[in-house]
């Protein structure tokens, strides 16, 4: 569970009025709670062609109080590769250097450069914000889109194929810090930003970020979709600690007593599954089921009450 209390949260805002993302962008709520956490004066920002660019605004003018460095779309490991880099040959210390990219920025196109930046165990925080889709350029399908899900590239018969499991490959690389989050738990979130600042090496964080135009409902929903997406297993909360593995906040209350929803409860209020036959949904169920009994499993194990 949480340890910091909703009074203890800082204070602080980092992102001011006039940011350019959506109202009810779960990217922007993520954000806001990440720089709680990390921000000392002392954060670098790393952020690829994406919703999060746009959020930053037009230079010379944002409304976000952190250096921030746009880099090409495929290249967010290797950029924060060279901030890493660059600190270190100007004798710069303290620093936090945060990376922050969509699925489509992380799953797909710039998959290659983040395995590099892992394997050589660069010192950054890279956090995946999952909309599930390339938003910032129309909702276009990406690895990580949900089966069955209408994107602007698979109008017709929606998507075909499962989401990539992409904490399994994180995973593969042996990271002393891995977590998933979402913005509907802000005090989880903040949790494991401020566990993994001060965590040295390679760290990755997964936020699945709902978004209202992409995936279909109203801005004041956004809470309500986050808690949806974790109530149904779609998105389960856990960290992972030097291999250690334990499920936190919600997941783990689910976990210890209460009863999952079903994933029909959590597709129903969004229209990007109006299309989603009931073959695709027993799919999706079978698919979130087995993935909550590996995870739940290896909790029990891990904490000793297997
Ligand atoms: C090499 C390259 N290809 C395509 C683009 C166009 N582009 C800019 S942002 C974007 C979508 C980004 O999707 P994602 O990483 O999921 O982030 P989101 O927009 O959802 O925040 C695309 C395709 C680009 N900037 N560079
Ligand atoms: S399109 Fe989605 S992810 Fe992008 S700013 Fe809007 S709500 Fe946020």
């Amino acid at each position: 569970m949480a340890t910091t209390s909703v009074r203890q949260l800082p204070k602080t805002e980092l992102i001011m009025p006039g940011t350019r993302s959506c109202a009810g962008c779960g990217l922007m709520l993520t954000y806001r709670h990440a720089l709680k956490a990390l921000d000392e004066g002392k954060t670098i920002v790393a952020v690829p062609a994406s919703c999060m660019t746009v959020l930053h605004g037009v230079y010379p003018i944002t409304p976000v109080n952190v250096i921030c460095i746009n880099n090409p779309f495929a290249a967010t490991g290797a950029a924060a590769t060279g901030i890493v880099a660059g600190l270190k040959a100007t004798g710069k210390t303290g620093y936090t250097v945060v990376a922050f990219a969509g699925d489509g920025g992380t799953y797909d196109i710039g998959i290659q450069a983040l395995s590099g930046a892992f394997e050589r165990r660069v010192n950054f925080i890279y956090v995946c914000y999952d909309n599930e889709g390339y938003m910032n350029t129309g909702t276009q399908r990406s690895s990580a889109s949900p089966v069955g899900a209408i994107t602007s590239t698979t109008p017709i018969l929606a998507k075909l194929q499962q989401k990539k499991e992409m904490v399994k490959i994180v995973e593969a690389h042996n990271l002393p810090y891995i977590a998933t989050g979402s913005p509907s738990y802000p005090l989880d979130l903040f949790d494991k930003f401020k566990f993994a600042k001060n965590v040295e090496g390679s760290r990755y964080i997964e936020v699945h970020a709902p978004c209202p135009p992409g995936w279909g409902f109203p801005n004041r929903n956004l809470i309500k979709m986050g808690k949806l997406a974790v109530e149904s297993g779609i998105h389960v909360l856990f960290e992972i600690r030097d291999g250690k593995f334990s499920l936190t906040s919600r997941s783990l209350a689910l976990a210890n007593k209460g009863r999952k929803k079903t994933v029909s409860d959590y597709i129903k209020g969004q229209s990007r599954f109006r299309k989603i036959s009931p073959e695709q949904i027993s799919e999706l169920q079978a698919f979130t089921d087995k993935r909550w009994n590996e995870l739940l499993e290896r909790h029990f194990k891990d904490s000793g009450d297997a």
